[in-house]
């Protein structure tokens, strides 16, 4: 069903749909007949169902059902840059997300230190001044499944990110409304999903004024043409390009002006990683400070061919992906059959938007047959590299070095 972003219309999870009726643990009742996928993770744990019954998604790997953790197979980032809605991935901290959205009523608070609180209706945000841009949303947990030794929390393999072309109005444009008042120190995001018991924080996150007011970051209706899914924070969503997905608030609804610095669990607790080079620590390490995760890191990934795959000797291999700055474009990306030690260069592929994914190509000649390794590396705009050695800590945050695939030349 494709819905145009103008007759933005109702949006409701069908009675039944196996995200309300799923039990906390994989439903073999509801899985049985779909398929098996095998994200081959290094420390087990590796089978996943693959299931359609998701509203307005097409087959996603599910990871839990209750609340969703649901992401599409790796090759759905082969067919082109921009990732369709159906394929989206899907994460929520809490089951209290809204299963039904009447556009009509919705509406978006924008209060505390500001000259005059608003409440503004979808109808006025289509009437404000809207932008387009693509970026890549990413959550902090992609690639968890392959950090080795294993650690806790959603496991994700590597399809926990999504390039869309968002279209919303300029978060800058409705704080200019409101009047931000002098002595303001930050602002604060919160969605339709409240907390789910007393003592759980609601899940809120926030940005320094400056940040909020730079013009791209964005209060979203617009997903590629068309309006958000439900899953995906219909109707309304923050986008903060080049920051990791956490702070991309779904169906927002609550934006606060504070006179102070936000305390809250999400903000100062929460996804934090350690603030050493590349965010890598050692399995037992200890005394490192912790800080915010907030911008993006460059990645790049081999999409046409996957790990231990068999191609034909003698001639050039065909390899294409994608790849992404983090924070800015994407200056170059480049292959190696060494183990890092030489690199040559990938072409690039038409330039959609700094935030966005950007495809590569390359005829690689492979020296005999055989099994080789082959990296891929991005280096972005800012001159910041993938690094080589693989990045690890315990909470499997922000996985960002060279990938790898071997391939056998017969
Ligand atoms: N309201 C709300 N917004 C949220 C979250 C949430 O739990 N509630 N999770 C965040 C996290 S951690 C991620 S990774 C993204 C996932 O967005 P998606 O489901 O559209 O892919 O939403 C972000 N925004
Ligand atoms: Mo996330």
């Amino acid at each position: 069903m494709r819905d145009s972003i103008e007759g933005i219309s109702r949006r409701r999870l069908m009675a039944g749909a196996a995200i309300l009726a799923a039990p906390a643990i994989l439903p073999r009742r509801v899985f049985a007949d779909e398929p098996v996928v095998d994200l081959h993770s290094p420390s087990g744990n590796s089978l996943r169902h693959i299931s359609s019954a998701f509203p307005e998604k097409g087959p996603m790997i599910v990871h839990r059902t209750r609340p969703n953790w649901l992401e599409p197979r790796f090759e759905i980032f082969d067919k082109g840059v921009f990732t369709p809605n159906n394929q989206h991935y899907v994460s929520w901290h809490y089951q209290t997300f809204p299963t039904e959205v009447d556009p009509d009523k919705f509406t978006l608070a924008v209060r505390g230190h500001v000259e005059k609180p608003l409440t503004i209706s979808m109808k006025d945000l289509l009437a404000m001044p809207r932008i387009s841009l693509a970026a890549v949303s990413q959550c902090a947990g992609n690639s968890r499944l392959y950090f080795e030794p294993g650690v806790a929390g959603a496991p994700w393999a590597n399809g926990s990110m999504a390039n869309a072309l968002w279209t919303g109005v300029p978060l800058r444009h409705v704080l200019d409304l409101a009047g931000i008042k002098p002595g303001a120190q930050v602002i604060r995001f919160a969605g339709a999903d409240e907390s789910p018991a007393e003592d759980t924080p609601r899940f809120m996150k926030s940005l320094s004024i400056d940040h909020a007011r730079d013009g791209e970051v964005m209060l979203a209706f617009g997903m590629n043409g068309e309006q958000l899914p439900l899953l995906n924070g219909f109707p309304l969503r923050l986008v903060v390009p080049g920051w990791v997905a956490t702070y991309w608030i779904k169906a927002l609804n609550d934006i606060e002006v504070l006179d102070q610095p936000d305390t809250n669990y999400w903000t100062v607790k929460g996804y934090r990683f350690p603030d050493v080079p590349d965010h890598t620590v050692a399995p037992g390490q200890t005394g490192y400070n912790l800080v915010s995760i907030t911008k993006l890191f460059p990645r790049s990934f081999v999409t046409n061919l996957k790990d231990g795959d068999k191609v034909a000797s003698g001639k050039p291999v065909y390899l294409r992906g994608i790849a992404f700055g983090g924070d800015c474009g994407v200056a170059k990306v480049e292959l190696s059959l060494d183990g890092g030690q030489s690199w040559q260069a990938a072409k690039l592929g038409k330039d959609e938007g700094k935030y966005g994914f950007r495809r590569w190509e390359s005829n690689l000649a492979l020296p005999g047959t055989g099994a080789h390794a082959v990296s891929v590396r991005c280096t972005n705009s800012k001159g910041e590299a993938q690094p080589l050695k693989t990045t690890w800590n315990p909470q499997g945050y922000m996985r960002f070095n060279v990938e790898t695939i071997k391939l056998t030349a017969a």
